[in-house]
Formats: C-alpha cells, sequence, structure tokens
C-alpha cells in the first residue's frame, strides 16, 4: 500500500505512561474521521490500530469478490468538498483494494498517520474515577491515558468461528474471510470448502468456483440474495457526482437508511397483483439495495406484505438454477425477506450450475467436526486443501467486550452489555463517563451515520471544554428509556425472530436483542440533536 506519512513506532512498554487528549482506539471509517476531527479541534489524539494498517473493515476483509453494497458515491466521506473532489470511484460498487486505497488516502492527504499506532491491540481500558480519566493498555506492556477515550472499532469486526471439534487438525490451508492473507490466495487446482453463505460467502463462492477445480458449500440457512448490478463509473457519471455531492449527501441524511433509495409510501397489499409484480420487476431491474429499501414501506413490517416479495425472490432463485432440488435448497423459507441483510450477488446463483460446485445441505446434516483432511457431517466426510470459513461475526458488541473495559466502581462493560446493548443514543453507557461508542449502529449506509455519531461525540467533548467540566456520562434512567424505545421500535419490524447477527442470535450463548436501532436515519438524527441541544439533560456532568 504506498503510503507518505510515517506511522509512531509501538514503544516497549516499558512502564512509561503516555499522556493525549483523547484516545481513539480503532483506524477504520469511523477512527480516521474521529480522529481527523478532535485534531482540528485542537486535541492531542493517540489512535491505537491492532492491524497492520489503516481501513478497519477494508483492512482485514480480503477475500475474493469482497466490496461495497452502498453505492460508491454515498459510501464515500461527506465532510471534505477537496477529497470528493479529488478521488474518482472505479465501480458503482467499489470492491476492497480500491475502499482500502481510498481510506490511505484520506490518512496521507490529511496527515493522520502520525497519530496513529499500527499493531497496537488493546487490551483494556480502566476509568480512573479520581483523575476522571481513562488509562489503555496496549498488548505488550504499553501505557497511555487520556481524558477521552473513543471505542471506534466497528460493528463486525471481531469475527466469529464455530469451535468445531478437531478445527486445528486439518492438513490443508484454512481461512477466515475475515482475517484473509494480504498474498493472494491460489485456488487453482484445489479442493476447497466453504462454510457459511451469508454476505460475505455470497461475493466469494462465484469467484472461488472459477478458480477451484472443486468447491463444496456447506449450507445452513439460505439467503434472499438479489443481484447487485455492479458497473464501472464513466468519466460522463464521476462528473456528474462531482458536481452534486451536496444533494447526493442531502438526500443520504433524509431518507430512511442513509442511502439515495426510499420505501414506497403504498402498501404492497393495497396495489393490484399486476401493479405489485410490475414494481418487483422494475426494482429487481435496477442496482443496490433498490430492492430493499425502494419496495412497498410494509415489507419491512407485515408479514403477508413481505411473503409477496419473499415468494417473487424464490421464484427469481428457481429461474435461474437449473437443478430443480438445489433450487429449492437455496430458496430461504424460514425467515422473512430482509430480516438479515440482503446480500448482493454477481453470478452467486449460476455458480451453482456448474459441475465443479456442489451444495451441501447442514441443516439436515450438521458439522459434527473438522478433520485432518477436511469436513465431517453427521452422513459424510468431504475432503478439502483449503477450507474458507464465511462464518461472520460477533457483532456490534463483541469488538467492544473482547477489549477489558471498567467503569465507575470497576464494573465490566462485558457484563453491563450481557444482555444486549445498554447505551444512551447508541453512543455512551451510564457508569463509563467519557467514553464513547463511535460506531453505525443504526440500520444505515455505514458512513452516512458514522459521520453524524463522530461529529456528535466531537461537540459533546468541545462541549466540556468549553464549559470546562471533567467529564459526561448517561443518567441510568435516559439509558434504560433508551433501552426500552429501541426494543419498543424493534416490535414493529419482522426482525425479531429471525436468526441474525441483527439479533446477536448467529452467536451460540449470546443474548439475544436487536444489536441495531430500528428507527429511520433523519429521527435519530433529530434524537441525537435534540440531546445535545437541550443542553444534555439526560447525561451526568461534572
Ligand atoms: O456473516 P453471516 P457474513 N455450521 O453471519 C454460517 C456484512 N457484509 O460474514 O445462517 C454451519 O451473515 C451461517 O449459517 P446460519 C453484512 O452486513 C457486507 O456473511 O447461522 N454454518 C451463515 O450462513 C453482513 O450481513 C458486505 O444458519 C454456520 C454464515 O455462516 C455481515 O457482514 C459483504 C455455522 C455466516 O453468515 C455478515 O456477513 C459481506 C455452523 N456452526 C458482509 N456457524 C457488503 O457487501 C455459522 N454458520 C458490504
Amino acid at each position: 500500500m504506498a503510503q507518505t506519512g510515517q506511522h509512531p513506532p509501538k514503544p516497549s512498554g516499558n512502564g512509561a505512561i503516555e499522556h493525549y487528549d483523547a484516545i481513539v482506539i480503532g483506524a477504520g471509517v469511523s477512527g480516521l474521521y474521529q480522529l481527523y476531527k478532535l485534531r482540528e479541534m485542537g486535541l492531542s489524539v493517540r489512535v491505537f490500530e491492532d492491524a497492520g494498517g489503516v481501513g478497519g473493515t477494508w483492512y482485514w476483509n480480503r477475500y475474493p469478490g469482497c466490496r461495497f453494497d452502498s453505492e460508491s458515491e454515498t459510501y464515500g466521506y461527506s465532510w471534505s468538498e477537496e477529497l470528493l473532489q479529488e478521488w474518482d470511484w472505479k465501480e458503482h460498487f467499489s470492491g476492497q483494494p480500491e475502499n482500502e486505497r481510498y481510506l490511505n488516502f484520506v490518512a496521507d492527504k490529511f496527515d493522520l498517520r502520525k497519530d496513529i499506532q499500527l499493531d497496537s491491540r488493546v487490551s483494556s481500558a480502566v476509568y480512573d474515577e479520581d483523575a476522571h480519566c481513562w488509562e489503555v493498555q496496549v498488548e505488550g506492556g504499553q501505557r497511555a491515558r487520556a481524558q477521552f477515550l473513543i471505542g471506534a472499532v466497528g460493528v463486525l469486526s471481531a469475527k466469529y468461528t464455530p469451535p468445531f471439534e478437531g478445527i486445528d487438525s486439518f492438513k490443508g490451508q484454512s481461512f477466515h474471510t475475515s482475517s484473509w492473507p494480504k498474498e493472494k490466495v491460489d485456488f487453482s487446482g484445489k479442493r476447497v470448502g466453504c462454510i457459511g453463505t451469508g454476505a460475505t460467502a455470497v461475493q466469494l463462492i462465484p469467484i472461488v468456483a472459477q478458480e477451484a477445480s472443486h468447491l463444496t458449500v456447506f449450507q445452513r440457512t439460505p439467503n434472499y440474495c438479489a443481484p447487485l448490478r455492479n458497473s464501472e463509473v464513466n468519466p460522463e457519471i464521476q462528473a456528474v457526482w462531482k458536481a452534486n455531492y451536496p444533494k447526493i449527501h442531502k438526500k443520504c441524511r433524509e431518507t430512511s437508511a442513509g442511502f439515495e433509495h426510499e420505501f414506497d409510501p403504498r402498501s404492497a397489499l393495497e396495489v393490484s397483483e399486476e401493479e405489485r409484480l410490475a414494481l418487483y420487476e422494475e426494482l429487481w431491474a435496477l442496482p443496490g439495495f433498490t430492492k430493499w429499501l425502494g419496495n412497498f414501506h410494509d415489507i419491512m413490517t407485515n408479514q403477508e406484505a413481505n411473503e409477496t416479495f419473499a415468494e417473487f425472490v424464490r421464484n427469481k432463485i428457481r429461474e435461474r438454477v437449473h437443478d430443480p432440488e438445489v433450487a429449492e435448497l437455496l430458496a430461504p423459507k424460514d425467515h422473512p425477506f430482509g430480516a438479515k441483510r440482503i446480500p448482493l450477488e454477481t453470478h452467486y446463483y449460476e455458480a451453482y450450475n456448474r459441475d465443479n460446485v456442489k451444495l451441501v445441505d447442514v441443516r439436515k446434516a450438521p458439522i459434527e467436526r473438522i478433520t485432518p483432511k477436511g469436513v465431517k457431517t453427521q452422513d459424510a466426510e468431504y475432503e478439502f486443501d483449503v477450507i474458507i470459513y464465511a462464518t461472520g461475526f460477533d457483532a456490534v458488541s463483541g469488538p467492544l467486550t473482547r477489549i477489558d473495559i471498567r467503569g465507575e466502581g470497576g464494573q465490566t462493560f462485558k457484563d453491563k452489555w450481557a444482555n444486549g446493548p445498554r447505551t444512551h443514543l447508541g453512543i455512551q453507557t451510564a457508569g463509563f463517563p467519557n467514553f464513547f461508542i463511535a460506531a453505525s449502529t443504526a440500520f444505515c449506509n455505514y458512513t452516512v451515520c458514522a459521520e453524524m455519531i463522530v461529529e456528535w461525540i466531537a461537540d459533546c467533548i468541545g462541549y466540556l471544554r468549553e464549559k470546562n467540566l471533567s467529564s459526561i456520562a448517561p443518567t441510568l434512567q435516559a439509558e434504560d428509556a433508551w433501552v426500552e424505545h429501541s426494543k419498543e421500535l424493534a416490535s414493529y419490524t419482522l426482525l425479531t425472530d429471525t436468526k441474525s447477527w441483527f439479533m446477536g442470535r448467529n452467536i451460540p450463548g449470546k443474548a439475544p436483542a436487536l444489536l441495531l436501532y430500528a428507527n429511520t436515519v433523519p429521527e435519530y438524527r433529530k434524537e441525537c440533536r435534540e440531546a445535545a441541544a437541550n443542553g444534555y439533560q439526560d447525561f451526568v456532568l461534572q
């Protein structure tokens, strides 16, 4: 990765404590912008990043086919007109290498690297109640203190590998998609097994299928996958975007989910079948999440309305997959459309028409163990040269609870969140003063919401400094009310009964709770704005 600036070296951890105004954990989309914002305000900031480079998600997820499911022109940062004019997106849904280059470009352009220490995994963060500051320990022993601590660790960064018996006994190569090697993995002439059929697997399967001698896909739950319809960005489109960025970003701030798409205000059930199918066909032919976020508004709230589109998608799968038995296995029937994030695909279903691809139903015959040769299910053993774990993430809470964070009275963040996220506004937790979560936890185009939260945190810190205050944390009442409000919003959706990372149900033993905030972006923005405008009445300020 070409870079012009230097990162500070990782000290040996000789016991000396470093002091900053703010510490940011993570140099992904949110962390980079948080660093920029706080530094602009004159704070001394240190970012600790576990990875060997910046980019977060776009550093770690290097598997073949990894790319945005947001339109590129809406995913890039909106806060620098100069950056917007300088950067050319090459594809409508940009791929991982380009996305990583973009975030490196940002790091260089704004001279961010000098404050980002790489290969530095934060192991603990302890609040000092007397000094109103946080002490952070980095693996290796380095210690640093700061008044403000910002967890910019993302929502899908704690990878999950099922604890299969014998997992270390496999003699071939194995990779989790979220810690994919930097060097190209050569699948040619190899027998490959892929465990999982979520959005990640859906992106990589068609590519690996073309290269490997044979690919076996282990599917437990099929997904409703919709065509991405990616294409290159030509100079005319590029020029239109560059001339219209303010309008594009304004639209994204005004729509329900932070995309340029908006739900159709009609009910799927109030129009004739002919009209309904005409809209479904029209949406299907368009790129991106239009089929989801441009659909009738009640497909996300009404089971009967949802089923009309779910069956439409099943029929599309049946049209594309030649073997009717395989098609039925790939057609989801146990959850509503959109109750899991919709994987956007390119030639995914056609992969199953290839002679070298086999779909194995591990709901019928679950995986029993990994053997030295491959994967043993209840009814067969499959031999591989490579196993791919496309098995997802311990989402939202996982990246935070894996750090030993201790707040007032020594209470641990892990205990506090044992039954699901407990926050006010998704940003702060009672009993953990000056600790902010800079992650987009709304159902939203990631950057759109992350920028809003980063700015809220920066404004809040600015307020404290202006008023000479030493700490801020939400009251327990405000937190309780937010948790109840979030649950109530969740209850209006079709999300809560489905086994997905949205609900934490993909992780055995994790308490089910909707991990994302089911409000629209404009409403959420309003709530955050009001919480600050009223002088942080729902917070304890000291
Ligand atoms: O993870 P997942 P993902 N035995 O949790 C299976 C984002 N993303 O990495 O469904 C057998 O969706 C599991 O089966 P089941 C996006 O937000 C974005 O694919 O639990 N199988 C499932 O099939 C997405 O939602 C893009 O029955 C087991 C799979 O592993 C999120 O990341 C691209 C198993 C995990 O699927 C997560 O997607 C990619 C077991 N014991 C991802 N345990 C963009 O386009 C788990 N599985 C931007």
